[in-house]
C-alpha cells in the first residue's frame, strides 16, 4: 500500500522537488488516501472542486442574484472556534515553548498523532495544496505546501493565499517549505490536536475543520511557525493588521495594530473616517497579520502574508463596516451564519429588519424573537482581498510598506484609557508585554474574562513568550528608524455598561493624532502612563456627539484600577521567571514609582 501511495504521488506530481515529492510520499503512505491531488490555483479546479463540496453537502449555494459565487458552510458544531488547550508547540525542550504555550516531546508527538494520521484518509482524497504566504517572489515570502483531506480548506486556502502552481514554481527545487499536514479527521474534540514542530518547520492538524485550526498557512505558520522562524532571522510575525491613512495633502502613513482576535482588526484596517474628515483616506494592506522586518534604508517594513480576509461577521453592517460589506457581496465562503428563505445569509448585527424566520447556523429551524443566536458568534467569512474597496495598492507590493506607528490595543471596559503615547521603544515594549484584554468567542472557553494577551499574540506566539519580548526590545538595535508606539482601548464602558467612546469610523480622531504625533505636529500631555492627547491641541472632537464628561471618563486615568492592573501584570510576569526582560521589570518598577509617588 505505502509503495502504491509514494508512486501515485510521484507519478502525478507538477514538481521535480524531490524534498518535496519524498514527503509527500511519505505522508501519503501513512494517511493512505484513495486519490491524490496537486492543486495548481487555477479557475478550472476552483469549479471543480465547488460543484463537488455543494455534491456533498459541504457548501450551499447562495441566492447568485444577491450574493454571486457565495457559498454557506455549516461546521460540526463541536467545531466552531481556535482550541487553544489542543494546540501544541513541539520543541525539544519544554522551556523553549513556554509557560504560556502548551507543549508536547516531538518525537511523542509524531507518535501520538501518528496513530491518528495512519490510515485516516482511506475512501478520500488527500489534496496538495503549496501556497505563498506574500506577495509571489518577495523576499519576505515564505512557501508553505499543506496536504489536506477537505475540499473546503482547499477552497479556503486559495482565497487566504496565492496557491497553487505560481507557489510551486517559486519554492522551484528548495527544501525550505513548511511541511503542513491536516485530516478532519471523525471532527472529535477527544482526538483533535493542533501541533506545531518550529525546528522542523512543519504543522500536524488533526480533528477539526474551523479555519483557524486548519488553514495552516494562517495561525499556524504565519504566526506561531513565523514567529519562532523571525527570531532566528531577525524580523517580526505580529497579529497586527497594516493600513495607510492618506492626508488631504496627499501624505500617507503606514500604521501596523495589534488587537486580540475578534476585537476589529478588520473594522480599523477598513474604516471610513467620518464626514468631518473629509479628504481623508484610509486603505488596508492587511487585516490580521503582519511581517515586519528593517529595510534599507533603516525603516521597519511590514508585508500581509495573506491574499484574503477571514474575518467575523457579527456585528458586520454598514455603518460598523461598509467596505466589509461590499468585500462580502460576491465570492465569499461564509461559515456558521444564517440562512433566508431566498437564499441569503444573515446574522445577528445585519443590517435591516430581522427576518420573520431563518434557518440558524446548525441547519434548524429559527423564529424571530428566539433566545438562540441565529448565527454563531465567531461565524466567519472568506473573503478575497481583491474584493476591498480600499485595499492599499501597496497590499501586492513584496517590499511592503514603512510603518512609522505602532499601536497595541486591547478590549478592555475599564483600567486602559482611549489613546497615549509610549514615552520610547522600550516603554512601548512594555506597553504591548502588560496588554490584556477580555475574552471572545473566536477561541473555546470562557468570553468576556481578562487575561494577559501580550502584543495579542499569546495563542499565538511559537516560543517561550519572555525570549519573544526581548527579541522585540532587542530589535531595537536594527531598527534605525523606530515606529512610535501607541497604546489604544475602544471599549471602556460606563457606569451602565454601555461603551463610551463611539469607535469605528470616529476612530479616525485617534489615528489623526497618532498621525500628528508621528509627524512631530501636535505637542503632548505627560502623564504617568505615558503621553495622552492635550486638552487644548489633543483629539479633534469637532462633530461627535459625546459630552466633554464621557470624554474625561474615556480618557481617564484612575490610580486604584492601575493599582490593581498592576497586580495581574505581576502574576504574568511571574510566570515568565528569569526570562522576563529585565528592561521589562524595569518598566515596571519605574511606573509603581511613578504611581507610589
Ligand atoms: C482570527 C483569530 O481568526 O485571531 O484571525 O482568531
Ligand atoms: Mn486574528
Amino acid at each position: 500500500m505505502a509503495s502504491t501511495q509514494a508512486a501515485a504521488a510521484t507519478e502525478q506530481a507538477p514538481t521535480k522537488n524531490p524534498t518535496l515529492l519524498a514527503w509527500v510520499a511519505k505522508m501519503a503512505a501513512m494517511t493512505q488516501p484513495d486519490r491524490i491531488v496537486w492543486c495548481d490555483g487555477s479557475e478550472a479546479e476552483k469549479a471543480r472542486l465547488t460543484e463537488q463540496a455543494v455534491k456533498d453537502g459541504t457548501l450551499i449555494p447562495l441566492n447568485p442574484k444577491t450574493r454571486p459565487g457565495c457559498y454557506l458552510h455549516r461546521s460540526n458544531p463541536n467545531d466552531v472556534a481556535r482550541v487553544e488547550h489542543l494546540t501544541f508547540i513541539c520543541t525539544p525542550n519544554k522551556t523553549d515553548a513556554g509557560p504560556t504555550n502548551n507543549w508536547m516531546e516531538p518525537e511523542a508527538a509524531y507518535t501520538k498523532l501518528s496513530q491518528l494520521f495512519e490510515g485516516c484518509m482511506k475512501g478520500r482524497t488527500m489534496y496538495v495544496v503549496p501556497y505563498a504566504m506574500g506577495p509571489l517572489g518577495g523576499a519576505s515570502t515564505k512557501i508553505g505546501v499543506e496536504l489536506t483531506d477537505s475540499d473546503y480548506v482547499v477552497l479556503n486556502m486559495r482565497i487566504m493565499t496565492r496557491m497553487g502552481k505560481a507557489a510551486l514554481d517559486m519554492l522551484g527545487d528548495s527544501d525550505d517549505f513548511n511541511r503542513g499536514l491536516h485530516s478532519t479527521g471523525d471532527v472529535n474534540p477527544d482526538r483533535r490536536y493542533i501541533c506545531h514542530f518550529p525546528q522542523d518547520n512543519t504543522i500536524w492538524s488533526f480533528g477539526s475543520g474551523y479555519g483557524g485550526n486548519v488553514l495552516l498557512g494562517k495561525k499556524c505558520l504565519a504566526l506561531r511557525i513565523g514567529s519562532y522562524l523571525g527570531r532566528e532571522e531577525g524580523w517580526l510575525a505580529e497579529h497586527m493588521l497594516i493600513l495607510g491613512v492618506t492626508s488631504p495633502k496627499g501624505e500617507t502613513t503606514y500604521i501596523a495594530a495589534a488587537f486580540p482576535s475578534a476585537c476589529g482588526k478588520t473594522n480599523f484596517a477598513m474604516m471610513i473616517p467620518p464626514k468631518e474628515y473629509a479628504g481623508w483616506k484610509i486603505e488596508t494592506v492587511g487585516d490580521d497579520i503582519a511581517w515586519m522586518r528593517p529595510g534599507p534604508d533603516g525603516r521597519l517594513y511590514a508585508i500581509n502574508p495573506e491574499a484574503g480576509y477571514f474575518g467575523v461577521v457579527p456585528g458586520t453592517n454598514y455603518k460598523t463596516n461598509p467596505n466589509a460589506m461590499e468585500t462580502i457581496s460576491k465570492d465569499t465562503l461564509f461559515t456558521n451564519v444564517a440562512l433566508t428563505p431566498d437564499g441569503d445569509v444573515w446574522w445577528e448585527g445585519k443590517d435591516g429588519e430581522v427576518p420573520e424566520e431563518l434557518i440558524d447556523w446548525q441547519g434548524k429551524p429559527w423564529k424571530k424573537g428566539s433566545t438562540e443566536k441565529a448565527a454563531h458568534p465567531n461565524s466567519r467569512f472568506t473573503a478575497p482581498m481583491s474584493n476591498n474597496p480600499v485595499l492599499s495598492g501597496k497590499a501586492n507590493d513584496p517590499q511592503g510598506v514603512p510603518i512609522s506607528a505602532i499601536i497595541f490595543g486591547g478590549r478592555r471596559s475599564n483600567t486602559v484609557p482611549l489613546v497615549l503615547q509610549a514615552f520610547n521603544w522600550t516603554h512601548g515594549v512594555f506597553l504591548g508585554a502588560t496588554m490584556g484584554s477580555e475574552t471572545t468567542a473566536a477561541a473555546t472557553g470562557k468570553v468576556g474574562v481578562v487575561r494577559r494577551d501580550p502584543m495579542a499574540m499569546l495563542p499565538f506566539c511559537g516560543y517561550h513568550m519572555g525570549d519573544y519580548l526581548q527579541h522585540w526590545l532587542d530589535m531595537q538595535k536594527s531598527i534605525p528608524q523606530l515606529p512610535k508606539i501607541f497604546q489604544v482601548n475602544w471599549f471602556r464602558q460606563d457606569k451602565n455598561g454601555k461603551f463610551i467612546w463611539p469607535g469605528f469610523g470616529e476612530n479616525m480622531r485617534v489615528l489623526e493624532w497618532i498621525v500628528n504625533r508621528v509627524q512631530g505636529r501636535v505637542p503632548t500631555q505627560e502623564t504617568l502612563l505615558g503621553w495622552v492627547p492635550r486638552q487644548d491641541q489633543g483629539l479633534n472632537l469637532k462633530g461627535l456627539d459625546l459630552p466633554e464628561e464621557a470624554i474625561q471618563e474615556a480618557t481617564s486615568i484612575k490610580e486604584d484600577e492601575w493599582k490593581s492592573e498592576l497586580k495581574s501584570q505581576e502574576v504574568f510576569f511571574e510566570q515568565l521567571g528569569t526570562k522576563a526582560p529585565e528592561a521589562l521589570m524595569l518598566q515596571r518598577k519605574l511606573l509603581i514609582a511613578r504611581l507610589d509617588g
